[in-house]
């Protein structure tokens, strides 16, 4: 049976730094499952809503050749029931988490990558911002 991959995030504002994300996380097994982040949960985990509502941030994911499945994360406490409801043998996130999810190895095998450099959706609307337009 195949390698299956979960991964999440928000992925607002979709820059290089994600699709490079989701494409080593697709690397790494067979299937890949994305949970991405609703609008009240980025409220809940950031303190502002995203740039691009949660329909749009799914059908974007949902549409890469790297990403086999999608669902929506309403709850960073519902974490462990996601990993299994997916059946998920490796739990991959970027290192800006390294540590945070440790307590699911008993469930699957947790690997943290490595964030692209120098772009964030942070830096990217404080450029827009900063636009005299
Ligand atoms: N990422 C990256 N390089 C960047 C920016 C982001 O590798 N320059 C990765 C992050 O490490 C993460 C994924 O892209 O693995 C999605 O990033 P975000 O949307 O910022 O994810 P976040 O809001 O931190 O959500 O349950 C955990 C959260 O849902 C993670």
């Amino acid at each position: 049976m195949g390698t299956r991959v979960i991964t999440f995030g928000t992925f607002d504002v979709f820059h290089i730094g994600h699709v490079n994300m989701l494409t080593r996380a697709h690397e790494l097994g067979d299937h890949l499952t994305v949970g991405v982040s609703t609008d009240d949960l980025n409220f809940s985990k950031k303190g502002r809503y995203p740039i691009y509502r949660e329909e749009h941030r799914i059908g974007i994911v949902s549409r890469l050749s790297c990403v086999d499945d999608v669902f929506l994360e309403h709850s960073l406490e519902l974490k462990r029931d996601y990993l299994i409801e997916h059946r998920a043998d490796i739990l991959v996130m970027g290192d800006d988490w390294a540590g945070k999810f440790d307590e699911f190895r008993d469930v699957c095998e947790v690997i943290y990558l490595p964030r692209t450099r120098d772009i964030s959706t942070t830096e990217i609307i404080a450029n827009i911002r900063a636009l005299d337009l």
